[in-house]
């Protein structure tokens, strides 16, 4: 036997020990008459851990063999076969990469489930895994509740978060999108180290917080501790002297080698957990063996004597003689169940290597946005509605606003239409945000619909993440768009992801407002005028919105909370800080920026831009506060050059309809990209690109951009960003060319 292959040694010790009838002692005696536990439960409980150890073992034979791509194992973590039976299959489950055995118990709770061949599929990435379609090896089913979940550790419980505390506010609500029932409650597993992750120790505090203020957020975190993350060990005390006395979380502590203990104080934890509708800590206690995952070597890091002290406390022993200390099964039994799923999972296993895989681009990418749960929209509320909700305002939406008026208006509209629409962020509720454009809305649709959150990015957007799992479409807020940065992980990693790796079997609708970019008059600094939207470009599958004036941004708006209602998407929208207020283009008082309210039925579609003259001599392709100040310039580019111009307004930054860009450049050659970001990584660095391959004429571009640098404070504010005269020189420098 090889020192290197340990999965041979655990294999053979299990027949061999169980023959011989050698068993490791229990901590503690405990027998089945404990909570009325029945043998039918340990046996199916057992069978299960049984299939999954085998599953391990295959997947790695066939990951020599080439056939089986990634293979991080559940070995170790059989007690979680104990999840899979005691809470029912609607209770949503966020789980831990190493819940093979939660999975093949819980299909039971369902008819003609064919879990062994599914996890078979997903580990030969074949397109035919019912999941993710052959994309990656994730445990994710539609029917059993468990959104997929790749290997980004602790990602997930921010959003498990938001999934439990939806389940409540959607019955409070009567959301009729609502998919949970008013008694599910929520399940999210993750490892000892993992409960270190910045996202995690956000995700417990916010539901502590949540729940400290009477809120319901009915969570079971259950972390599995199997003592180290790959090779770095967690001290045996850590995680019981962390969470043990957390404020707002009760802590039970449960052996994850002893299926009775476990099923005791699973049940304990469900049952506070339901009736409380407040978050548990269920901290179980095992092993790791065969290493962290396929590549990983043990012996390099670990000493052969703790490797083997845990393998003789490998749970599938313990449950063994469990099950013949309370004759569920004779030694016998044991190992020819233990023989019979060995045949079932080679069998199956073997089956699945010739199952097709996914070979084309555009399979591949098939999935980026994809929504198998498509809505229509409801119906646009009625005007007595509107003025019962717009009270006195309702009079003054035919009268010309500012942007952060009339995005507020929208707003209004919006969660009237939109029964399933929530507003939350920093400080949006009673005091309206920080720039008013949520005032009134508390007000309006009361706390269940327009909230405060903690002051926590993560929080807020897998807040976002998880109540859309549920029915709902969040239009949370990020108060600016520098602390965006705090929580990307959580669009990039989490949210754009889902759909690809579901197949638009789970979608995360939502729309995230964020007032961003320079130019604020008398107030720099550079968190608060954050110029770089790069962080957004390489997201596939994001929408971005940058409306540049209060109309276009009613109507974006309203495009973008259908994108997310009717398809699932999600999307980022940018509210530039310095327009808000905006009311005069070229003189005080000439009013040229502020707009009457729209009709409720107009919208702006995706990847419309707007064209702004005629002039075929130059055009400024620009977005934001570069069209208000290319406008500004545009007269005197004009008269100084005697040659007409035309400005192009993107307005949706992603995706740009570049065919159509090119269309109404038309037979312009001079293109002059005025973008407010920093230069490197700005859009207009990927539209000089795009333009430059793809027109058919020889064009003469310009990428006028921020300097690489960031906002300082006062006066300098604006000294690095491009100006209206800045504009004009750069204009007129490419018209004389
Ligand atoms: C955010 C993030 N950082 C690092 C990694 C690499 N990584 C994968 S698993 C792992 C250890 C996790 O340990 P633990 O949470 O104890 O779970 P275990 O694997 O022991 O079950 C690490 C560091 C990752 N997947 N995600």
């Amino acid at each position: 036997m090889s020192l290197f292959n340990r999965e041979e040694v655990i294999d053979q010790n299990f027949t061999r020990w169980v023959v011989a009838g050698e068993f490791p002692k229990a901590k503690a005696k405990l027998y089945l008459s404990q909570d009325n536990i029945q043998k039918t439960d340990l046996i199916s409980i057992f069978e299960s851990q049984v299939i999954s150890r085998h599953i391990d073992i295959k997947a790695r034979e066939l990951k020599d063999k080439g056939d089986c791509f990634y293979t991080i194992g559940s070995s170790g973590h059989e007690g979680n076969a104990v999840f899979g039976r005691l809470f029912p299959y609607h209770d949503m489950a966020f789980l831990h990469y190493r819940s093979a055995p939660f999975f093949l118990e819980r299909s039971k709770q369902i008819s003609n489930s064919t879990p062994i061949y599914d996890m078979a599929l997903s580990f030969m990435a074949s397109s035919e895994d019912p999941i993710s379609g052959g994309r990656h090896k994730v445990i994710g089913s539609e029917v059993l509740n468990i959104p997929p979940q790749t290997s980004t550790i602790a990602s997930h419980l921010p959003k498990a978060v938001g999934t439990a505390f939806s389940i409540d506010r959607a019955r409070d609500l009567a959301l009729l999108e609502s998919k949970l029932f008013n008694e599910s409650i929520v399940l999210c597993s993750f490892g000892d180290a993992s409960a270190n992750h910045a996202a995690a120790l956000s995700a417990f505090n916010t539901a502590c917080w949540v729940s400290s203020q009477g809120g319901h957020v009915p969570i079971v975190f259950i972390c599995e501790d199997n003592g180290t993350g790959i090779s770095v060990p967690t001290d045996g005390k850590w995680i019981e002297n962390n969470f043990s006395n957390k404020y707002g979380m009760q802590y039970l502590k449960a052996d994850g080698l002893h299926l009775i203990d476990l099923i005791v104080k699973t049940k304990e934890a469900e049952k506070i957990c339901r009736l409380n509708r407040t978050p548990v800590f269920l901290h179980m206690k095992t092993v790791r063996l065969m290493g962290h995952a396929g590549s990983d070597v043990e012996v390099g890091y670990r000493n052969i004597k703790e490797i083997e002290k845990d393998e003789a406390n490998d749970p599938l022993i313990h449950s063994a003689r469990i099950m013949i200390e309370n004759n569920c099964l004779t030694n016998e039994e044991v190992t020819s169940l233990y023989e019979q799923k060995r045949a079932q999972v080679g069998h199956v296993f073997e089956n699945a290597t010739s199952r097709p895989k996914l070979k084309k681009v555009d399979e591949v990418m098939s999935t980026i946005i994809s929504n198998k749960h498509v809505r229509t929209r409801p119906k646009y509320p009625s005007n007595d509605s509107r003025e019962k909700i717009f009270g006195k305002e309702f009079g003054r939406l035919k009268f010309p606003h500012h942007m952060g008026k009339l995005i507020n208006y929208a707003l209004t509209d919006i969660l009237l239409q939109y029964s399933n629409t929530v507003v939350f962020g920093e400080d949006v509720a009673q005091k309206g945000g920080v720039y008013h454009v949520t005032a009134d809305l508390y007000r309006q649709f009361g706390v269940r619909r327009v909230f405060n959150s903690p002051l926590d990015e993560t929080s807020i957007i897998g807040f976002g993440l998880g109540l859309g799992h549920n029915g709902f479409v969040p239009i949370p807020e990020i108060q600016f768009l520098a602390y965006l940065h705090n929580a990307e992980d959580q669009l990039r990693g989490e949210a754009a992801t889902l759909p690809f790796f579901s197949e638009g079997r789970f979608t995360n609708p939502m729309v995230l407002r964020v007032p961003g970019l320079a130019y604020q008059k008398g107030f720099g600094g550079h968190f608060h005028n954050d110029n770089s939207l790069s962080i957004f470009r390489d997201i596939p599958g994001l929408i971005l919105a940058v409306p540049s004036n209060g109309a276009d941004a009613v109507k974006m708006l309203r495009s973008s909370v259908s994108q997310a209602y009717e398809n699932g998407r999600i999307v980022v929208f940018i509210e530039p800080i310095a327009l808000y207020m905006t009311r005069d283009l070229h003189i005080e008082k000439d009013g040229k920026w502020v707009n009457k309210y729209p009709d409720i039925k107009e919208e702006i579609p995706l990847g419309e831009f707007m064209t702004y003259g005629t002039g075929r001599s130059l055009t400024i392709i620009t977005y934001g506060n570069g069209l208000y100040l290319s406008l500004k310039a545009k007269k005197e580019i004009e008269s100084k050059s005697r040659k007409k111009i035309k400005v192009i307004d993107l307005r949706w930054l992603s995706p740009i309809d570049f065919p159509k860009l090119i269309k109404a450049i038309g037979s312009c050659k001079k293109i002059l990209i005025v973008d407010e970001c920093r230069k490197t990584g700005c859009h207009g660095e990927e539209i000089y690109m795009k333009l430059d391959q793809f027109s058919e004429h020889d064009l003469n571009i310009k990428l006028h951009a921020a300097e690489d640098c960031f906002i300082p404070l006062g006066v300098s504010a604006t000294v690095t960003l491009p100006s209206e005269r800045s504009i004009l020189n750069n204009a007129l420098g490419l018209l004389n060319e």
